[in-house]
Formats: structure tokens, sequence, C-alpha cells
């Protein structure tokens, strides 16, 4: 046996789902949770609530600031979850890591302080059909203000990116390709290492949407070399209010900054400043101190676990829960096959709204998600409004795929 087939042989999760106390409340009397919605937001693990309910009880303090014990403990704690959190996704130093709040707040930030330092009159940026809008709408904003011309790598009937259509994208001479890395409907995970090297080709740079990639699948920067990568805590088992953007050493260092205020100053006086150094640079006022701290949590369980593990175990409910829906007459259910995607499974019935099934699936304590999913162009391509979206986790089991499918015949039979 390799050690990696020990550690995939060793993902007990009956023992993961004790690490997270909210899997064992009922949502109604007699009714159990069946949480298949950490596309949105992923549940947490003792481990994580622990280490920042021990910070506020011991350690809270402002970082970077006081000389005193607890100034100590907080600072060292923050720093010392950046630099697991930069091992964590392979960044050459921990000054390429950047506390930010959240994936939406990252993707701004490039999008802000780059942008607009180096994106002019009808300047070409390139990005997908299937983009969160949180990927979609800080380059619009940009756009606008520019005068940039959007262009879009267009999304197959299968729902994968259809790589020609990129390739003539790229005669456009663009600057930057900014692309989601896994999508959040229809569950594609993209070529990325392909459409990065592609990119630097024609000397653009490349920003990755990690939001649903990092929390689910191994993800190594160096590796992607990728040039920008933003993802957020809550999705990975870690708190909200915290979230990552990697940048390119290089690239952060002649970026200017985004917010202004403390922290981020090396010197100020009355009409100027001096930035401060990376990370910090970036990182304007008081952080979600307790929220990095989690995170960093947050990471050694997933790393402790194993990310080849935990995709594996997706790959293996993903492959089954595709199965049983597909049994379900009218079912559809959007993007590739199980092969191409991760753990992500939106579909619409003929006779029922999602609202209507998802509002049925959870008097019976399953938990998915109804709408649009922010993913609106998406969605109008697929000529649809809504879908209902069942999103599967390292904690979620076959059992559970089967009350989702239960759920749906009881649906069927409600509006037959
Ligand atoms: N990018 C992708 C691919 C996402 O799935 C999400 C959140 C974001 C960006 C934004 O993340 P945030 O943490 O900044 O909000 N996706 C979803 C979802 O699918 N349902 O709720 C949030």
């Amino acid at each position: 046996m390799t050690l990696n087939e020990q550690k995939l042989a060793a993902l007990d999760i009956q023992k993961i789902r004790g690490d997270f106390p909210i899997l064992n409340r009922e949502v109604r009397s007699g009714i159990p949770l069946v949480y298949l919605d950490s596309t949105a937001t992923s549940q947490k693990p003792l481990q994580v609530l622990s280490v920042m309910d021990d910070y506020y009880r011991r350690s809270n303090a402002n970082i970077h600031r006081g000389i005193h014990v607890l100034a100590e403990e907080a600072t060292g704690a923050y720093e010392s979850a950046r630099e697991r959190i930069a091992a964590f996704i392979g960044a050459a130093t921990p000054k390429e890591v950047i506390y930010t709040r959240n994936t939406t707040e990252s993707i701004n930030l490039v999008a802000q302080t780059w942008g607009r330092a180096n994106l002019e009159n009808g300047d070409v940026v390139i990005l997908t059909e299937m983009e969160h809008h949180s990927n979609l709408v800080p380059w619009q904003i940009l756009a606008a203000e520019r005068n940039l011309r959007l262009e879009f790598i267009s999304v197959t009937p299968d729902g994968l990116l259809d790589l020609e259509s990129y390739t003539e994208l790229l005669k456009l001479d663009p600057k930057i390709v900014a692309f989601t890395h896994m999508s959040n409907v229809l569950g594609t995970i993209n070529p990325a290492r392909e459409i990065i090297q592609m990119a630097h080709t024609v000397g653009a740079l490349t920003l990755v949407d990690a939001a649903q990639s990092v929390p689910h699948i191994p993800v190594d920067v160096q590796a992607l070399d990728c040039d920008f990568l933003a993802f957020s805590g809550h999705k990975m088992c870690g708190p909200t209010g915290v979230g990552i953007l990697y940048g390119r050493r290089e690239l952060l260092e002649a970026m200017p900054p985004f917010l202004g205020g403390g922290e981020m100053i090396k010197r100020v006086e009355l009409r100027s400043f001096q930035n401060n150094e990376l990370p910090h640079k970036f990182e304007a006022g008081t952080p979600a101190i307790a929220e990095a701290i989690g995170l960093g949590a947050a990471v050694d369980y997933l790393a402790e676990i194993g990310m080849d593990a935990i995709e594996q175990h997706e790959q293996e409910i993903i492959a089954y829960a595709l199965e049983r829906l597909e049994e379900i007459p009218g079912v559809k259910v959007f993007g590739p096959e199980a092969q191409y995607k991760g753990g992500v499974a939106a579909f619409t019935l003929p006779e029922a709204h999602a609202h209507d099934i998802s509002q049925i699936l959870d008097s019976d304590g399953v938990a998915v998600r109804a709408g649009h999913h922010c993913a609106m162009p998406l969605h109008n391509k697929f000529g649809i409004t809504a879908t209902a979206r069942a999103s599967f986790y390292l904690y979620n089991t076959e059992e559970e795929v089967n009350k989702l499918v239960d759920g749906i015949y009881k649906v069927k039979k409600i509006f037959a």
C-alpha cells in the first residue's frame, strides 16, 4: 500500500462526522439534518471552534501593536496561521498570502489595484460564461470606468469550457484571464494549468477563482503557475469573515495599496504616506484575527485528513449521486459527467420549481439551495432561471444521497 492509499483507506466518515457538532442536530423534532449545501458554506469542526474559543478566552488582543503578552500571543497565532495557509497552497512565501474578508474581496482587490494601475481604454479581459457574480461584477465595474473590453470563454452544452473559443480569444491580446477553477453550479473542474499556460504564451496574467477548488481538491499555486488566486475560509471548514488573496510577490510589490488606514503604512505625514511591506500593505485596519486563526486550524484539519482523500471521497459521492439522480424520471442535472466535476449537482424537475423542491426537501431535513446561485448569466445560457443544488463535502454519506433521492420522489408525488 502506498502512503496515499493508506490515507484513503483511513478516511473514516463516521469519525469525521463526529468532529462536526451541527451534524448531530435535528432540524425539527425527530428529523435529523442532512446538510447538502456546503458549496454555499461548509460546516465547522470542533478543531476550528475550539481554537477560536481559546483565542478569545486566553489571548484576545490587537495584533502587531502591543508589546504585552496577549498582543504577542495574538500576533504569533495570526502570523503562524498565515504560514500554514501559505504551505497549504504551496506559496513560495507567506508574504504572498494576503488576508481579505472572502473571495469576493480578493477579486475586487485585484481589479481595483492591479486593474486600475495596468488596464486602460480598449484593453481586453477574458472571463468565462460560468463565473460566479463575484468574478464578473468587479470587472464590469472596472470596464465601465476604464472602457475595457470583456470577453467570455464559452461553455459547451455539457458544461465544459470550450477551449477552442479560448484559443480564438487569446488572439485579442488580453491583459488578464480570470476564471473559476471549479463551477459552483455545474461542478466542472476546469483545466486550470492548461488555461494558465495558454494565457502566459500571449503575455496575459491569470487570476484563479478558487472558492470551490481549494476546499475540495489539492491546489498548489506554484504548480499551477497562476498569478493571483482567491478563496474563502468559510467554504473550507473555517469561519466566515476571512478569505485569502494569493499573488506572485513581484506583482503584489508593484501594486498600489487597496484600502488606506492603520497597519498598511510604514510612515505617515499630514499629506503623504509610505506603504508598509508585504503582506501588511494590503491589510488596512484591525483584521479578523480570530477568524484568521480559525482558518489556520481549518487548514491543519484538512491537511491532516489529506486533500487527496477528500477529493477521492467527493468523487465517489458525486458519481453515486449522479447515478441515483439520473434514475428519477424528468430530473435534469446540469454539468459534465462525474469524472470532470466535483461534488455539486444542480438540477431541475419539469413539474416543480427549484424553490418548491428545496422547501419540500427541507421538510425532511434535507438542506439544498435553490435559485441562480449567483451565476445568472450561466443560468440564462441554459435557458433557465433557477436550479435546486445539492452539494457534498468530506462529511457527506451515500445514505444522505439516498435521503435526497427519496425527497425528490416525494416532490414528484406532490406535484403529480
Ligand atoms: N466564486 C465562486 C466559484 C463561488 O462559489 C463563490 C460563493 C464565490 C466566488 C464568492 O465567495 P464569497 O465567500 O466571497 O461569497 N458561492 C456561493 C454559492 O454557490 N452559494 O453561496 C455562495
